[in-house]
């Protein structure tokens, strides 16, 4: 497995924990992607519409398929566990972005990496400083070139360990 991914798990409906644990598992399953590490689990204020607050972490995986085909499998998983696609930023099963990949500039109107809004969400930024000190963020910022509202890290807080991942 070639290059390194970041992707970010999301979820605010349903057993939430057991869900991104799920998630895990199936992205593991995928021929082209294997999970090699997981940040820890945490709980984090709604940002965007009112709705149930979330559970999200990070993982690191290495993979064979190209970004489009990464997005794909990442799409696939959501559906499989059961995302509906109601209204925009509604509450979901599960959420599974991609990141970042390798330290790759994407930008297409259906594929855009790094994540456009990454480095402006503390709980994308939070658990992916779990995992690296030094992400590649949009537009080639670094870690320390972002300044988070001072109140955003309260919003974010330790849940659960890091999910498991079968060795
Ligand atoms: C004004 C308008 C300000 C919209 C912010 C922010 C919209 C984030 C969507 C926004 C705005 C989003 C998660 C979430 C969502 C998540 C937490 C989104 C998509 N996903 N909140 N809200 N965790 N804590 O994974 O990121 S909806
Ligand atoms: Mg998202
Ligand atoms: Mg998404």
């Amino acid at each position: 497995m070639a290059e390194r991914a970041y992707l970010a798990l999301g979820s605010n409906l349903g057993d939430r924990l057991a869900t991104l644990q799920r998630a895990v598992e199936l992205l593991d399953a995928r021929r082209g992607i294997d999970v090699v590490r997981s940040s820890r689990v945490y709980e984090t204020e709604p940002v965007g519409p009112p709705q149930p607050p979330y559970l999200n972490a990070v993982i690191e995986v290495r993979t064979d398929l190209e970004p489009r085909e990464l997005l794909k499998e990442c799409l696939a998983v959501e559906t499989e566990l059961g995302r509906v696609r109601a209204e925009r930023w509604g509450p979901r099963t599960i959420d599974i972005d991609v990141l970042t990949y390798d330290e790759r500039e994407i930008d297409e109107p259906d594929l855009e990496i790094p994540h456009p809004r990454m480095h402006e969400r503390a709980f994308v930024l939070i658990p992916l400083s779990d995992l690296t000190a030094d992400p590649a963020l949009p537009g080639g910022r670094r870690l320390d070139d972002v300044r988070l509202p001072p109140d955003a890290m309260f919003g974010v807080r330790p849940f659960a360990p890091a999910l498991r991942i079968e060795r």
